[in-house]
């Protein structure tokens, strides 16, 4: 039997080159035979690691995508770690994954080894891993599951969002169809590799399409801006945030900067923004800018991309398009009715193929997501003249940051393990770069004080830069409404 059908593909594109990581080329062969002397290696003398999650903290790179193929073509579950996260955050990922061994290169061993040793994990080191021998590789149908990506939610910790090889494929096909990937594109990866955006718009539909994949590492705008004006590249994937400062690097540019950026960014042929909504403004003024429109584009975790302006035809400002090919969309009224008519808002519900299998060991939560085989996104839209415009979450409590979806509930509850916190509330503040920025107003304990640089830096070890509340409100009492209940958006109005 063939093996996944990305790695099939790959085989066909030998010798051509898949990803640029650390100044060097590597083919897609020499990625098959990396990721298969990982798979060798993890497999030990097994036929097959039979959903064994395995998680790994690696940057974008030629060793990050070998892992991730490698844990696949061994049989595994692949669980990537967030650079960014603190070691309580990696903590519960672990061992709500039931994580059985952890991958990193070595120069992160020394970060994670007292986390590992604590919890018995067995850490391995990149470098040692690779196998000579090739063994065969377990049969994977497309139901067996391949990805555990950690996401915010309503409830007060992440939850593990499970998908199966063939919800990724589905995720993956669609957009190489809507958006025309060939061959001979090439891409910038900066995006952080726990989130679907950085994994499948960018990494695997590249190399599914047999195109280049620049790994650049964390975002950098100036090594971003050189490289596009060496013109580098034929498409373009970021976070709203990302456009708002290259927009404002652009406007300080001097003159031949300026021509040779822009110049560099009118030749690609594609640009696509998404993961937060894009302000219209911002739409309009990267097109004066570069003369390229922006692709806006939708999606989320638990389903990869939903709608999408066309590739071809109008790309509207502040909306999101139509379904892709594949996806199916409705929209449902607060009483639960199916909105058949232009200009109603209702919440948007997905089926279709690239819709996850669950939440990993939450089979009550999975159920509640649903409803008739539909997945409840808890986003709102509306339907304008054919196009969807997203109008902003049902809940107060998601908040969104730089493309990174936030729990107010998950920092609420991490501050309150603050001594000087008698009670607090976290809000998201609008923000014009970042979308949203954290705010939290507290109450402090009899006799205590709270400072902002204080809480920033006692924050630092325990959540994510960008959980961290940038602005603190304190509070004798917060306010009530009449029903005695403090509320979010009564908070949201004291800032
Ligand atoms: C960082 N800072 C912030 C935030 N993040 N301040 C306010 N709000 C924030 N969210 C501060 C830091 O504390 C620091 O301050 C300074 O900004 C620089 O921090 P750094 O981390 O270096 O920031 P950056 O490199 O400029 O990061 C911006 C970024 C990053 C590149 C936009 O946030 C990013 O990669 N976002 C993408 C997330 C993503 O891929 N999401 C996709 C998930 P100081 O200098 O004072 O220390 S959504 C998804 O996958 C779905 C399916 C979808 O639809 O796509
Ligand atoms: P995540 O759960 O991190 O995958 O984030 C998914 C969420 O990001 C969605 O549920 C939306 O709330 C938001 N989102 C993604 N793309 C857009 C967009 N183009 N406009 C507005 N919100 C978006």
């Amino acid at each position: 039997m063939p093996e996944l059908e990305l790695v099939e593909r790959a085989k066909t594109f030998g010798a051509r080159v898949a990803l640029t990581s650390g100044g060097q080329d590597h083919s897609y062969d020499s990625l098959l035979s990396a990721s298969a002397g990982i798979a060798a290696s993890l497999l030990d003398g097994s036929t097959d690691l039979g959903e064994e999650r395995v998680a790994y903290l690696i940057g974008a790179s030629f060793e990050y995508t070998a892992v991730q193929w490698g844990i696949w073509r061994a049989g595994g579950i692949a669980v990537p770690l967030s650079l960014s996260s603190a070691d309580p955050e990696l903590e519960h990922v672990i061992t709500d994954a039931q994580v059985d061994r952890i991958i990193v290169l070595e120069h992160s061993l020394e970060k994670l080894r007292p986390l590992c040793d604590r919890l018995s994990k067995p850490l391995l080191n990149y470098d040692q891993l690779s196998s000579e021998e090739s063994l065969p590789l377990p049969d994977l149908d497309g139901e067996r599951r391949a990805m555990i990506l950690y996401t915010s939610g309503t409830t007060s910790k992440p939850k593990g969002v499970v998908s199966t090889h063939a919800n990724i494929q589905a995720q993956i096909t669609t957009l190489v169809e809507a958006w025309g990937w060939q061959s001979d594109d090439s891409i910038p990866l900066f995006l952080p590799l726990h989130h679907v955006h950085g994994i499948v718009n960018v990494m695997s539909c590249g190399l599914w399409s047999g195109a280049r994949v620049d790994c650049v590492g964390p975002f950098d705008a100036t090594e971003v801006l050189e490289r596009v004006a060496d013109r580098q590249y034929t498409v373009f994937m970021a976070v709203p945030t990302i456009y708002v400062k290259l927009i404002r690097i652009l406007e300080d540019a001097d003159e031949k900067d300026l021509a040779r950026f822009t110049d560099g960014f009118a030749q690609m042929r594609l640009m696509v923004s998404g993961s937060a909504a894009l302000p219209a403004s911002v739409h309009e003024q990267w097109t004066g800018l570069t003369s390229q429109k922006l692709l806006e584009r939708y999606g989320m975790t638990e389903i990869g991309m939903g709608l999408s302006n066309p590739l071809h035809g109008e790309r509207r400002p502040g909306a999101v398009g139509q379904p892709l090919p594949g996806v199916v969309i409705r929209l449902v009224s607060e009483s639960g009715e199916v909105i058949e008519a232009e200009g109603e808002p209702g919440e948007i519900q997905v089926r279709g193929p690239c819709v996850f299998s669950e939440y990993w060991d939450k089979p009550d939560v999975t159920r509640d997501s649903f409803v008739d085989g539909w997945f409840r996104t808890g986003d709102m839209s509306v339907l304008e003249d054919g196009y969807y415009r997203i109008m902003g979450r049902l809940s107060v409590d998601i908040i969104k940051s730089g493309g990174y979806k936030l729990s107010a509930l998950e920092i609420e509850a991490t501050l309150l393990t603050h001594p000087a916190i008698r009670e607090c509330a976290v809000v998201g503040l609008p923000d014009h770069t970042w979308g949203e920025v954290v705010a939290v107003a507290v109450v402090a304990a009899e006799g205590e004080q709270v400072e902002l640089p204080d809480l920033k830096e006692w924050a630092a070890s325990r959540m994510s830069a960008y959980k961290i509340p940038k602005t603190l409100l304190l509070l004798e009492d917060l306010p009530k409404n009449a029903m005695g209940k403090v509320t979010k958006p009564v908070i949201r109005d004291l800032f």
